[in-house]
């Protein structure tokens, strides 16, 4: 959606807005930075509130503060209510009294459905969401969605699946689907075939399979947070699901490949790119 003239002394034409609403990873590779690098490349203008505030670098996470629902529905208002915003994606929801602000604030002010990243633990291991707040993101987040995007292991924890094949990456799809969300996507990560990774969208009749090259490497910190970000920019932008969907999938592909691999741990991929390219 473009914004017409919000500033009517502005002769620019307003870019399309989007929100985050995500943890801070102060090393610049995952949460809301990853997500304004991302919003910045397709040509959109970046929003953010943060849910918490995570201690990390390249080779784990080591804390976090979590913020409250009533610091989470402060950062948020002022922005709404002064911008239209054209697209939401959601990252890092800690507690279950996050979620539940967040899905009041979407459905009272009538926000855009949003990308919700179902961030459940990082890389290193460290869980960044407790087991009840996860129940409060499958039953009053997920409903919500234009589109839920697990990997395997959010997959398998949402799930309760083991998802080794691509016919099981089907199967957890479907009980996601069933869970609640109107359309999933999962993201198949390591699980290769051919040399190729194939993310399912599954929206409760068809699925499609999204195919990027497999690049074995250590620099993915930040794929998931960059991926729900570049389809939630695309959807501003007016694309499609599905082309939103290729079209992050082919940024995150060509950011991995071209990853700065900084630090001693799993490199930030590479967002510093022009117009998405
Ligand atoms: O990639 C998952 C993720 C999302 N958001 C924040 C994170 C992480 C992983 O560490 O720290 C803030």
């Amino acid at each position: 959606m473009i914004n017409k003239a919000q500033s009517p002394k502005s002769k620019v034409q307003c870019p399309p807005i989007c929100l985050t609403i995500a943890g801070l990873d102060p090393s610049g590779g995952a949460g809301i930075i990853a997500d304004i690098k991302t919003f910045t490349a397709f040509g959109c203008f970046a929003t953010a509130a943060v849910t918490s505030l995570t201690f990390q670098n390249t080779t784990g996470v080591f804390g976090a503060v979590n913020q409250t629902a009533e610091s989470v529905r402060g950062q948020v208002l002022p922005v709404i209510e002064d911008f239209q915003i054209a697209a939401v994606k959601t990252g890092m929801l800690p507690t279950g009294e996050v979620i539940e602000e967040v899905a009041r604030l979407i459905q009272e002010f009538k926000l855009p459905a949003p990308v919700v990243d179902p961030v459940v633990r990082s890389t290193s291991g460290f869980d960044l969401i407790t087991d009840e707040a996860l129940q409060s993101l499958i039953k009053s987040l997920f409903p919500l969605a234009r589109v839920v995007t697990p990997n395997i292991a959010e997959a398998e924890r949402i799930t309760n699946l083991k998802i080794e094949t691509f016919e099981s990456m089907q199967a957890a799809a479907r009980k996601i689907y069933d869970l609640g969300a109107k359309v999933v996507l999962v993201k198949s990560g390591h699980l290769v075939h051919d040399g190729k990774t194939r993310d399912l969208l599954f929206d409760g009749e068809s699925f499609e399979v999204f195919e990027g090259q497999f690049i074995e490497t250590k620099a993915t910190h930040g794929t998931g947070c960059t991926l729900a970000a570049g389809i939630a920019a695309n959807l501003a932008n007016g694309k499609t699901l599905n082309e939103a969907v290729q079209i992050a999938k082919d940024f995150v592909t060509n950011a991995i490949r071209t990853a700065p691999h900084i630090g001693r741990g799993h490199s930030p991929i590479n967002l510093i790119t022009e117009n998405g390219k």
